[in-house]
């Protein structure tokens, strides 16, 4: 499949310095057009974004920030950082932004550092009904380093129990509430939180690293107003380089750009932060709207089409980009389908579901996104598809080379990377 390698005009140059490691470049071109890629957390960033990437920006120092950096020559980079931050502000209109974190991780740590200090209580939503490590993992310095107190979904219908979240804020008085998720399929409701948030003068923090793209295109609606912070991540939804950043009222800034460099983080990856400033035009453009509203009725469709197949969507269905489901219909486990389904070239992820009666790393579930088969201009008919062919690779395992060849003759018709 390997033919004009996407890299621009400098790749020749890296293929005959290199070829060991120009091949691997190659080889992933080869593996991102030649599968389905249904990662709820990935994206295929524009060559407008990757050109950013590869530019003489990687080699310059900068700590500090626009104006008032550690080092000399730093001039145009502030060009970058500037428009960058710009953008964000109107694109999501914010008082304040900050672009340096290096992911959404990074992001929340800088912003526990900037609100918290070690002992504090922060109520945060259980990662098995699906928050994120930075939630209060004990594995990571959330659940180190803070008292967390989680909250969780109910069981019947598998949506966020508000009556709860008040019940523990009031209990235990959190300093600081953070919501969002990693494989909540639902829109949650940020002025609740809000609300339950200022009966204990708590801090509100929204992780938004999955939802910010569709925030970005009107899909779902906007925690600025509501939060105090907001953290997301660059490359998902919004379709940017990986990394992170910030969002944050007026009051905040201080301390966030303060907590950012110098607590958490050394020198900024300035040519990350001119992809992201790419990556934020592309989204103030009027067509990511468009985009943003095939990607979640695209996830609707093929949630629907898989409930159709006996796998059921854990909390009904979606709102957003991607998707849950229950597999135990089948009689298997997630691991099983994510296997199955990658024998057939379609990447798919294992995942816990709300009270899992199986460990992580077998799962009674799987998730779904669809920003890549969006990014790549597929539709509802083919997402009908996608589900069909997902439901005969778990119920027939043997079939997966023939699926396997329906699916290159869709991702040829729909190939990532045309350029
Ligand atoms: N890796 C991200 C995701 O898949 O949602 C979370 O960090």
């Amino acid at each position: 499949m390997q033919g004009t390698p996407y890299y621009g005009p400098d790749f020749d140059l890296l293929q005959s310095r290199d070829p060991e490691l120009a091949q691997v470049l190659l080889d992933e071109l080869d593996r991102l057009r030649g599968e389905l890629q249904l990662i709820a957390s990935e994206n295929l960033a524009s060559p407008a974004v990757l050109a950013a990437l590869g530019s003489t920006l990687t080699n310059k120092y900068a700590e500090g920030y626009p104006g008032r950096r550690c080092y000399g020559g730093c001039e145009v980079v502030d060009r970058a950082e500037n428009l960058a931050n710009e953008r964000a502000k109107r694109l999501f209109g914010a008082d304040h932004v900050n672009l340096q974190p290096y992911s959404g991780t990074s992001a929340n740590l800088a912003t526990y550092a900037a609100l918290l200090q070690p002992g504090d209580t922060v109520l945060a939503l259980a990662l098995p009904h699906g928050g994120h490590y930075t939630h209060g993992s004990r594995l990571n310095f959330s659940g180190r380093w803070f008292d967390i107190v989680p909250y969780g979904v109910r069981r019947d219908d598998e949506l966020i129990d508000y009556d709860e979240v008040r019940h523990l804020t009031l209990r235990h008085r959190p300093k600081m509430i953070i919501c969002g998720a990693t494989s909540y399929p639902r829109t949650i409701d940020f002025s609740v939180f809000r609300g339950i948030a200022d009966e204990v003068g708590a801090w509100l923090v929204v992780d938004a690293a999955h939802l910010i793209g569709l925030v970005a295109g009107g899909s779902v609606p906007s925690p600025v107003p509501h939060a105090d912070v907001v953290t997301f991540s660059t490359h998902k939804t919004l379709r940017g380089p990986r990394g992170g950043g910030v969002l944050c009222t007026a009051e905040l800034a201080p301390r966030i750009d303060q907590a950012v460099f110098p607590f958490v983080q050394g020198g900024p990856l300035m040519d990350t932060i001119a992809a992201k400033a790419v990556a934020l035009g592309e989204a103030l453009d009027p067509s990511f709207a468009d985009y943003t509203e095939s990607v979640v009725r695209n996830a609707r469709t093929l949630v629907e089409a898989l409930a159709g197949e006996g796998m059921r969507p854990v909390s009904g269905g979606t709102d957003t980009h991607l998707a849950l489901v229950d597999v135990r219909g089948l009689g298997v486990t997630g691991v099983d389908v994510e296997q199955w389904c990658a024998d057939a070239r379609i990447v798919v992820n294992k995942n816990v579901i709300p009270y899992d009666p199986e460990p992580p790393t077998v799962t009674s579930g799987v998730r779904v996104g669809t920003l890549c088969v969006t990014t790549q201009g597929m539709g509802v008919a083919e997402m009908k598809e996608i589900a069909s062919w997902i439901a005969d690779a778990v119920k027939n395992p043997a079939s997966a080379q023939t699926i396997a060849t329906k699916v290159a003759n869709l991702v040829a018709r729909h190939r990532a990377y045309p350029e």
